[in-house]
């Protein structure tokens, strides 16, 4: 079951204004060939502070400061095909069950002539949504953007926001770990251990301090090129503490010395312009840590982006 979403209703009318929030449509189900955005309000598997299941509620109510185009881009998102389909009801004390809910919603959305795009949740919902993906849409590229490795085991039995993506590796055969990279790692924040494990698997992980020496175009034109290499469709998933905590602090696990917020957002945008990106999540807003709302704004804005990349594909095509 899902709760239909909602979106503050604009406080002036300007029609040479056309607000983003006005160009998402409501829908009971996923369409092809557009973005499908859908909310996972679920943070019981959080290792750290709790309140991402405040999450997609804010997001929806910071995306409705924006307007409809990008000056920067030159992208434009009249007319683009958005289509909210709300938030799943979820049991925040029953993670395997909430989890096999997520995972059996990801499925019914997925397909392969459009964008899923999930708002979360605490990190540990991009386990559900990465294997529902792998196993819809056969063999899967990773990409993560995050401060942290979470190549964590099960702790009693139960995964947790840190272990999305070493159980991901670990359980799902259409994952090969050479078409895994985690860009976004700096600071005491990685045992050696878990940086270890990545090696040893073959994951790709970039630094922070990588992203500011390359720039974030590079650095997403490389892990796309990694992830996608024999895939037939790649996952984003943003962790927003990647981000540093100037600028997010809402979060779980705010960081010190992390990327900005800036390079997040051109670094999704390149990656959400390729054509095998299927399904992205933005994960770990927490709004009741949030008090000035700016995390929320840049997670809105990072959705934004993610949706202007899939925005870009078309006129691409068109153009060529
Ligand atoms: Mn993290």
């Amino acid at each position: 079951m899902r709760t239909p979403a909602r979106y503050p209703a604009p406080r002036y009318t300007d029609h040479e204004d056309l607000r983003l929030t006005r160009i998402i449509k409501r829908s009971t189900k996923a369409r092809r060939g557009g973005v499908n955005v859908v909310g996972f309000p679920f943070d019981g598997a959080v290792l750290g502070r709790r309140g991402a299941a405040g999450g997609p509620t804010a997001i929806r109510e910071a995306m409705s400061a924006f307007s409809n185009y990008n000056v920067e881009l030159g992208v434009s998102l009249k007319g683009a095909h958005v289509f909210d389909l709300g938030d799943l009801v979820v049991d925040q004390s029953n993670t395997i069950a909430s989890h096999m809910r997520i995972e059996s919603e990801v499925a019914e959305d997925i397909d392969p002539e459009s964008l899923l795009l999930v708002l979360g949740g605490d990190n540990s919902v991009s386990l559900p949504c990465i294997r529902a993906a792998s196993k819809g849409l056969g063999e899967l590229g990773l990409v993560v953007i995050d401060s942290h490795l979470d190549l964590r085991g099960e702790i009693d039995g139960k995964p947790t926001s840190g272990s999305s993506y070493g159980l991901a590796v670990k359980t799902l055969k259409g994952l090969d770990p050479h078409r895994v990279v985690e860009v976004g790692m700096h600071g005491f924040l990685n045992s050696k251990d878990y940086y270890e494990k990545a090696k040893r698997l073959g994951i790709t992980v970039v630094t922070a301090r990588e992203v500011w020496e390359k720039g974030p175009e590079a650095v997403a034109q490389l892990a796309y090129a990694k992830a996608s290499r024999g895939a037939e469709a790649v996952y984003l998933s943003v962790d927003l503490d990647a981000v540093d905590l100037a600028y997010v602090s809402g979060v779980s696990a705010p960081s010190a010395g992390g990327i900005s917020a800036d390079q997040l957002f051109r670094m999704v945008y390149e990656i959400s312009r390729k054509d095998k990106v299927k399904c992205a999540d933005v994960v770990e807003l927490a709004p009741l840590l949030d008090p000035s709302g700016r995390s929320a704004r840049v997670a809105a804005a990072a959705v934004t982006y993610i949706i202007a990349g899939y925005v870009a594909r078309s006129s691409q095509a068109a153009r060529n």
